[in-house]
């Protein structure tokens, strides 16, 4: 995508050519609206959903221009309070089932072999809600192998859980009992062997901001934001599944599936990423249209794009193609005729999993808000 300035509709007048050229393509009260523009292309807002400066702290679409957020920008979510830690008072226990239970420091974690990778990480609330659309972010994160730290402390044969908490803490009510507990979620001992799961001090480059996790926080690629555990203090391996509040409670999907006539109810923890994209702005040269956006959630094969009710038209793959856990980003040149249009898109990936359509019974039988990946359609004005 390419590098857009942020210049002033004045500095767009100021230049003339083509950007006065283009200029002339919108009314005024809408030209005033314009966002980031250079004398190439203008971006010509969307006329409903959420605008920028909206929910704050998560991404404004319209202003996309770089493939890797920068971190100042990653959207934040605290479930409890967020802990200012003293790497020098700060450990990591390796514990439960484990034959060699140990503490690491910070510097003993950073001494074991570095790995790095490119992740789209989604809150698995995003899109439940009408203002909270932009609640994912793609980053470069740097670690080490939370397998090697779990093959070392030799896992026991009963271990079939590993619980990953964090340091913050929330007092809750269970069944008329008030706990103060960790924020916590699991995974199976297979899920959490595998290895592209990180323990994380890096990300962009620089040691982990407070609001992200420093010292250390679980990097894991292919999966909703929830099981990214930041503020690590302990790992452990049970033999009984795992039912915190952010496994059991929270982050629970209510979905109906018809079977022979019946609608069944399942709830399922949320936990891996669903095929996702949108259509993230529109822009202009002055003569030519372009629709760009993202995709993410799985590894992305195929981008399509559908405005108003016309065909789905290929879109054009571009940064994160090959990336499997990367946001990947893709444009369309559209012709446009003046008048409203709506656009969609839908993203599928390698497997042949499509996104589905708001009608589709997967989208249409949730009843809770996470993991909303249904297609999103966004409508503009072109003069
Ligand atoms: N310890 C801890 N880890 C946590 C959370 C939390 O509240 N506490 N929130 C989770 C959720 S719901 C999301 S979406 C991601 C957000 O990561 P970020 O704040 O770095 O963007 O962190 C996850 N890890
Ligand atoms: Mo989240």
């Amino acid at each position: 995508m390419p590098e857009i300035s942020n210049v002033t509709r004045r500095d767009l007048l100021i230049r003339g050519g083509t950007a006065a050229a283009g200029l002339a393509l919108f009314p005024s009260d809408i030209a005033d609206r314009i966002l980031r523009v250079s004398s190439q292309e203008a971006v010509i807002p969307w006329i409903d959903g959420p605008q920028p400066g909206g929910r704050a702290n998560t991404l404004d679409w319209q202003g996309l221009t770089s493939w890797v957020t920068p971190t100042e920008d990653l959207f934040r979510v605290s479930h409890y309070n967020i802990p200012e830690i003293d790497e020098n008072d700060w450990s990591l226990e390796i514990g439960g089932l484990v034959n060699r239970p140990r503490t690491f420091s910070l510097e003993q974690i950073k001494a074991l072999p570095k790995e790095e990778v490119a992740f789209a990480l989604e809150c698995g609330g995003n899109r439940g809600f009408p203002t909270f659309v932009g609640a994912v972010h793609n980053a470069r994160w740097g670690g080490t192998s939370l397998r090697r730290v779990l093959s070392q402390a030799g896992i026991q044969d009963e271990g079939i859980e590993v619980v990953f908490f964090g340091t913050d803490e929330g007092v809750e009510e269970i069944r008329g009992n008030e706990v103060t507990q960790s924020f916590a979620r699991s995974m199976s001992l297979e899920d959490a062997m595998d290895p592209k799961l990180l323990l994380c001090y890096e990300v962009n480059g620089e040691p982990l901001p407070t609001d992200h996790g420093f010292p250390l926080r679980l990097v894991a690629p292919g999966w909703y934001g929830v099981a990214n555990v930041k503020w690590l203090k302990r790992i452990e391996v049970r033999n009984t599944r795992f039912m915190g509040r952010f496994m059991a409670q929270d982050y629970v999907t209510l979905r109906g599936e018809e079977k022979g006539g019946e609608t069944v109810w399942t709830q399922n923890s949320v936990s891996h990423g669903r095929v996702n994209s949108i259509a993230a702005k529109v822009t202009s040269d002055g003569s030519r249209y372009r629709i760009h956006g993202a995709a993410w959630g799985a590894d992305i094969n195929r981008v399509e794009v559908r405005v108003d009710d016309g065909s789905w038209q290929p879109a054009t793959l571009g940064e994160g193609r090959d990336d499997p856990y990367s946001w990947t980003f893709w444009h369309l040149d559209w012709d446009a005729e003046s008048g409203e249009h709506t656009i969609t898109s839908r993203a599928t990936d390698r497997e042949g999993t499509v996104q589905p359509a708001p009608a589709d019974p997967e989208i249409a039988l949730k009843r809770t808000y996470w993991e909303s990946n249904g297609q999103f359609t966004r409508s503009i004005l072109i003069d």
